[in-house]
């Protein structure tokens, strides 16, 4: 949009006065910064406007992402970027004395989410906003996000985001849109007259669910999306009889929080009560919204809505616009089931068996009897109909209900016409053993979305020196299409270009290592590699295996002081569950060790080892384009993609990782000499599972740097850890390693000197960076959207 200085002055000068009756002078920061957001939402209002009535008209179909999870972050500064007027609006604050990054830092993150999942789906709604892709969010407002992360005396603490206290600007309430979701009671068939059955409903738990709008502005183009996040709220005519204080608690409670396990199922009826409320309440609305625009019969609705069913939390979609079909509209079975599957599409995003959802029979029969019959009936048609076509075997395998229990990717993957991975790695898993029967009956639902990451964010917003760097060096073509950046490659031995992307980095840097003075207490040397794990807390990541390769240089150290090394920074960023008591252990372990190795006189400033608080979408922004370094150990076949891997390579930090999730895809782009492979392969962990034949405590007893690093865990030498060094040290030996950190550890510490050697030559480090940033634009998720809307919604950008 166009936007004078003078314009936008005056426009935050009249709301000081009209929404906090004060001025420019006496304004504190909070009002500074809510007043700024209200103009830029009134800017936008109005393109948001005119492209609702554009879709209105055209009636184009349009796409719903239903995820239980978002992480926006923070949302000021992406806004102006998007609307074309970041500058203007920094210089006019500037103008009156108000520093707009210092305002934009205090909004408070939207943390509605956990880890990757929920990012994922943030740059998926900026991405589309941004290609012109009609795709909408629908999701939770979780009144409480993510817990804040505190380290007391290295232990986490959880305390509660309450990210709401100063109000949300960006958000509109849309009372008038309000729709009612029903919860237990009795539920009966009675034939309506003409032989069909229909449902009667009674004691029924009513729940009234607002949405909250947020727009999802586009960058630089005239689209606005929507992201519809439901809250929840006791209907104002409920009958007396129900309007006692444990009712309304228990309604509050729907939207109240946000649940903080990632990778982990938790079978707790709060939970499916949550995946029922959003999944209805969004259903409803899209419904109603189709119902009200096109002239044309319910049975037509495939041609215009698309339903996104990420991961399994939202798979009650299928039920439930089964239920809206025959019970609501009438519609005929057969009929009502091929619309949904023609409508529905499903996102995998992990193979680790403890994360995939299933609900006892009992508890979705007391809670959803219609949707229970429903599923039922799924099931029974599925089964009578393959039968014959697949034989038992098959058809048992796959079945939606069985052993008591409702298996929700199942459901996921009879109910839709496409399940995807979200790398080509994990999809292979998914066809070839995880989800192998299924393959063998759907073959053609099958395929791969390699994520992406909305690269806006992560390299305009979060590194303003690369991008500047960049716009000098090749022009500014890759703001819009991230594949301009490999124009990046000509300039791989031109010094000048070199230097001044490593001088980029190196100030990003030295505001990193500011960070860490302030926050840690620790001074760090901005010289040294800054060599980063930042994702959540879990096994399977291994932050264990850099750990022990950590204490490995901690003691190469303490037997030589003397010893030439590079200098080396380790910064480490994770939240782990509250209830997974392993993980909250190693980052005790971590801070241990942090203490212990920062504080060494003898390790001078060759090591140092800050654990970073509090890992969000923020911290992200500003530890990311410091690193020189990305640390991507996951054992091969667990991390289904990573994203993170994707932001250091965009910002040029090199990745050292294994043969797992996308960085396969990154590495072969990237080019040999640029990234550092090593571990085991898929195919090596695969055989060791058929073997049975691995043993962690032989490595422990014959390889002498790995027993030494881990008697260190229980012989005192890192101090404070007699309860958590033992349980580390007995998940390594004990209990046979099972992630395989000790059989990875020697590869690892190879990958490692072998990063050490390069990172001597600042001639080809830099070119090394320079080739992982010209080669990233895959890794857009403006490309992922896009394969998204073609292959599986069939939804058309705006033209
Ligand atoms: C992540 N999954 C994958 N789950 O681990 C990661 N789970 O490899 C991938 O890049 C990313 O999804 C995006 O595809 C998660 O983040 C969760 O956060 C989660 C939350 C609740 C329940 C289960």
């Amino acid at each position: 949009m166009k936007l004078t200085k003078k314009q936008f002055k005056q426009d935050f000068e009249k709301r000081l006065t009209t929404k906090f009756a004060t001025d420019v002078e006496k304004a504190g920061p909070q009002e500074t910064l809510a007043a700024v957001s209200s103009v830029i939402k009134a800017y936008y209002s109005k393109i948001w406007q005119e492209d609702n009535e554009y879709k209105d008209e055209t009636k184009k179909k349009q796409a719903y992402y239903f995820s239980i999870e978002f992480l926006p972050g923070k949302m000021l500064k992406s806004n102006l970027l998007n609307l074309g007027i970041l500058d203007t609006v920094r210089e006019s604050l500037s103008d009156l004395g108000i520093d707009l990054d210092a305002i934009a830092q205090i909004e408070p993150d939207m943390a509605i989410g956990n880890g990757g999942l929920g990012r994922l789906g943030s740059c998926f709604l900026d991405s589309a906003a941004s290609t012109g892709i009609p795709l909408n969010g629908n999701g939770i407002r979780y009144s409480y996000g993510l817990f804040k992360q505190k380290i007391v005396d290295g232990y986490q603490v959880e305390l509660p985001d309450s990210w709401l206290d100063n109000g949300n600007p960006w958000e509109i309430r849309r009372a008038d849109k309000a729709v009612e979701v029903h919860f237990g009671g009795e539920v009966w068939l009675e034939d309506d007259g003409t032989g069909r059955l229909m449902p009667h409903y009674r004691n029924q738990e009513r729940v009234l669910a607002v949405p909250y709008d947020t727009p999802m502005v586009g960058f630089e183009n005239t689209t606005v999306n929507n992201m519809c996040l439901w809250r929840s709220e006791v209907p104002k005519d409920l009958d007396l009889r129900f309007q006692n204080l444990e009712y309304m608690r228990q309604t509050a409670m729907l939207s109240a929080e946000l649940y903080p396990d990632d990778s982990n199922y938790d079978g707790r009826l709060l939970r499916l009560k949550q995946e029922y409320f959003f999944v209805s309440a969004g259903l409803q609305r899209v419904i109603n919204h189709f119902k009200n625009i096109n002239k044309v019969p319910v049975t037509h609705i495939a041609d215009f809505i698309s339903i996104h069913i990420n991961d399994t939390h939202p798979a009650l979609c299928v039920p439930e616009f089964m239920r809206i079909l025959v019970d609501e509209f009438g519609i005929e079975w057969e009929r009502a089931w091929n619309i949904t599957v023609k409508v529905m599409s499903y996102t995998n995003h992990t193979i680790l068996s403890e994360a995939l959802e299933k609900w006892p029979e009992e508890m979705v029969k007391n809670l959803l009897p219609r949707i229970y019959q429903i599923i039922l009936e799924i099931d029974r048609r599925r089964t009578a109909d393959l039968l014959p076509k697949v034989g038992a075997k098959l058809v048992h395998s796959t079945r939606i209900v069985k052993d008591g229990q409702i298996h929700m990717a199942n459901l996921a993957i009879i109910g839709s016409h496409s399940t995807n991975g979200v790398a080509k790695l994990h999809s292979d898993l998914l066809k070839d053993v995880e989800l192998h029967d299924f393959y063998l009956i759907y073959p053609e639902r099958f395929n791969n979305k390699t994520n992406g990451i909305a690269d806006r964010r992560w390299s305009q917003i979060a590194n303003e020196r690369l991008s500047g760097v960049l716009d000098e060096t090749i022009g500014k073509s890759w703001r819009h299409n991230l594949n301009e950046l490999k124009l990046l490659e000509a300039y791989k031995n031109d010094e000048n270009t070199l230097e001044r992307l490593q001088a980029a980095n190196f100030d990003n840097k030295l505001r990193l290592a500011e960070y860490i003075q302030e926050h840690n207490g620790i001074t760090v040397n901005p010289e040294a590699i800054f060599d980063v794990q930042v994702k959540r807390l879990h096994a399977y990541k291994r932050q264990l295996l850099n750990v022990l390769h950590i204490l490995k240089l901690y003691f190469d150290i303490k037997d030589n002081p003397e010893i030439e090394m590079v200098p080396r920074v380790f910064i480490f960023g994770a939240k782990a569950a509250p209830g997974y008591h392993y993980a909250k252990s190693i980052i005790k372990c971590i801070n241990e060790i942090a203490n212990m190795v920062n504080n060494d006189k003898d390790v001078a400033d060759k090591l140092k080892v800050v654990f970073m608080e509090n890992y969000n979408v923020s911290l992200a922004e500003i530890i990311i384009p410091a690193a020189n370094v990305g640390e991507q150990i996951s054992l091969a076949s667990k991390e289904a993609s990573g994203t993170s891997n994707m932001k250091f390579m965009l910002n040029g930090a090199l990745t050292i990782g294994t043969l797992d999730g996308a960085n396969i895809e990154i590495f072969e782009v990237a080019g040999k000499g640029n990234y550092f492979k090593f571990g085991l392969t898929k195919d090596e962990v695969y055989e060791y599972y058929r073997n049975g034949n691995y043993n962690a405590h032989d490595i422990y007893e014959q390889n002498p740097i790995v027993h030494r690093i881990l008697d260190a865990f229980i012989d005192g030498t890192i101090p404070n850890i007699s309860a958590e060094g033992p349980e580390v040290f007995d998940s390594l030996t004990t209990y046979n390693d099972e992630y395989f950190v000790l059989r990875d550890f020697n590869d690892y510490v190879r990958a490692q000197k072998d990063l050490e050697r390069l990172y001597k030559n600042k001639n080809a480090w830099a070119q090394a960076s320079l080739m992982n940033i010209a080669n990233v634009g895959k890794f857009s998720s403006d490309r992922t959207i896009k394969e998204y809307a073609d292959d599986i919604w069939h939804v058309h950008e705006k033209k």
